[in-house]
């Protein structure tokens, strides 16, 4: 089986008229060329330009393919040879498109990418909605059927045990052989009728994984003459009462929030930077990022597996307002989001918590039943992790009793400010302690969003609101009650660093700068700040260390 990965130089062209996708290819003059993965909107001429922009490269394939592209924006549409082989209608979603090449000879890739907001990607969203293909895209040449997913759960940490779930595509359709092998030795070789099977085995000579010692196995499948493999990791993450635990061992989540997010490489991050991200928070003290708020691309997952940095993957549905939120159609494509999600990001042992719904209505009736809803389809594709939504209702929210782990943005010191008051920090305890109070007692609690702005440079004596030293004493003063507070079993800073957002709402520059670091990832005196509280504190539960002593 061969696999084509089509990233590099393709043909573009840009369509500044066009308000949304084609209905069908239209002739076109291939005016400039620009590299996949790419954000055609961070360069001249097309630099915060909205339309169309089309993608063009040529292909040696042929017969049943499966295309797979990793995540663009804001929605696209992919043309074989002129004829429309399927959408992207969610940014940032990995899609997979199967389909029957032709003959074996050149072809025409074209992706259509338009960057106009939709009922998807809102204007009001606190970040850029970039435009361009934002992860790889590949062709695998399948031998006329394949595995349609592969699903990988651990059963049990003290054993290795794990199940595999297999499903076939469409086309499958006589009975074939199948074998897993595990770190190159085969381990089980059963035979695979039917749409789906279900499969349990032990893995030989198994490690735990964990942040500590992230511990990857190599699973390989293969399915007559198809085989696919991937990394997974042996690991169990539960809530237990108010309690999260990882392999049965107290868990305590300390991190960010993240955006994909560049000034020159906008959404398409290139895997180096994410290396690079990857390795300040991990070097920091830090085990834990929330993927705010969109789906993750395969290579920055697989640097969180390979480091052990443990993730909180959501689905795009940002503080969406009442008058959209309470169409049918928004449950329809937030539960075909997270189904999507889970197919495409399950056996990544990092991700522990999938999200949905950024700061919704969660102190109302109606909305409860949506996120009711959305649970329950992440539940029914995958039980083995912790499913939430981050919350800006506190006292008020009616739903904290869905979700497995409750989690709340609170802003003290820095929301909801009195612009009087020059320094606020005095009531950040105060204020965090009375959300405690509301959250029910038997739930883990975390806090999924917490900080304040700062202009990266902007030093002063009087420490005000959007000084480095505000940002600074604040973090400081989060990490004071919350790290010391058993009651919490997650902290996650607003944000790693600076992004780009618009100027509404009052986004200085347009960037929503409440980054610990700056866009360029240059540090602000907060960051340091954290680094100080973790290694003075400490990260494990304070009940904990002191049994220790
Ligand atoms: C919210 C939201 C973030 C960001 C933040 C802020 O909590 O979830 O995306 O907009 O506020 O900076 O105000």
């Amino acid at each position: 089986m061969n696999i084509l990965n089509l990233d590099g130089v393709w043909d573009f062209t840009f369509a500044p008229q066009e308000q949304s996708l084609p209905d069908s290819l239209p002739h076109l003059e291939w005016e400039s060329a620009l590299s996949v993965p790419g954000c055609f909107d961070v360069s001249a001429p097309f630099f915060g330009k909205r339309g169309v922009g089309y993608y063009r490269c040529t292909v040696r394939t042929g017969g049943l393919i499966r295309l797979s592209i990793d995540g663009l924006g804001v929605a696209g549409k992919v043309f074989w040879d002129g004829k429309t082989i399927g959408e992207c209608p969610y940014a940032y979603m990995p899609e997979k498109f199967t389909f029957n090449a032709g003959e074996t000879g050149e072809h025409q890739l074209v992706i259509a990418v338009c960057n106009h907001f939709n009922k998807v990607f809102f204007p009001y969203f606190d970040f850029y909605a970039y435009g361009g293909i934002f992860g790889s895209v590949r062709i695998e040449e399948l031998p006329g059927y394949a595995i349609d997913l592969l699903q990988v759960t651990t059963l049990d940490y003290s054993t290795g045990r794990v199940r595999a779930a297999v499903t076939a595509d469409r086309f499958f359709r006589a009975p074939r052989k199948i074998t897993f092998e595990i770190d190159g030795k085969e381990i089980l070789t059963s035979e695979f009728a039917g749409k789906k099977n279900v499969y349990e085995f032990n893995v030989p000579e198994f490690k735990l994984w964990s942040p500590e010692t992230p511990a990857l196995h190599r699973l390989r499948v293969i399915l007559g003459a198809y085989e696919e493999s991937c990394n997974i990791g042996i690991r169990t993450i539960e809530a237990r009462g108010p309690q999260l635990f990882l392999n049965g061992r107290k868990l305590r989540l300390i991190g960010y929030n993240r955006h994909d997010s560049h000034p020159q490489f906008g959404a398409a991050v290139p895997p180096s930077l994410m290396a690079a991200d990857l390795q300040m928070i991990k070097n920091q003290g830090c085990n834990f990022l929330r993927g705010s708020h969109y789906p993750q691309r395969e290579t920055f997952l697989e640097l969180c597996d390979k480091l052990g940095i443990l993730f909180w993957e959501e689905t795009l549905g940002w503080d969406v307002r009442d008058e959209e939120l309470f169409k049918p159609e928004f449950l329809f494509k937030q539960k075909d989001q997270a189904r999507k999600l889970v197919r495409s990001h399950c056996n990544h042992p990092a991700i522990i918590i999938w999200g949905f719904m950024n700061e919704t209505l969660s102190e109302e009736k109606r909305c409860r039943k949506i996120i009711q809803k959305v649970y329950d389809t992440y539940k029914a594709n995958d039980s083995s992790r912790l499913v939430t939504y981050a919350s800006n209702r506190y006292e008020k929210d009616i739903c904290m009793d869905i979700v497995d782990i409750v989690a709340m943005n609170p802003y003290p010191g820095w929301g909801s400010m009195n612009f009087d008051e020059v320094y606020s920090l005095h009531r950040i305890r105060p204020r965090l302690d009375e959300i405690c109070k509301a959250v029910p007692a038997d739930k883990p609690y975390m806090i999924s969003e917490i900080g304040a702005s700062a202009i990266y440079g902007h030093r002063d004596p009087y420490r005000v609101r959007w000084s480095e030293e505000y940002q600074a004493e604040l973090v400081t003063e989060v990490c004071n009650v919350v790290l010391r507070d058993p009651r919490y079993c997650g902290l996650a800073f607003w944000h790693f660093c600076d992004a780009k957002s618009y100027l509404n709402g009052g986004r200085v520059k347009g960037i929503n700068d409440k980054g610990i670091l700056n866009e360029y990832r240059q540090p602000k005196l907060a960051w340091q700040a954290i680094t100080k509280a973790i290694s003075e504190i400490g990260i494990a539960d304070p009940q904990e260390r002191k049994n220790d002593l």
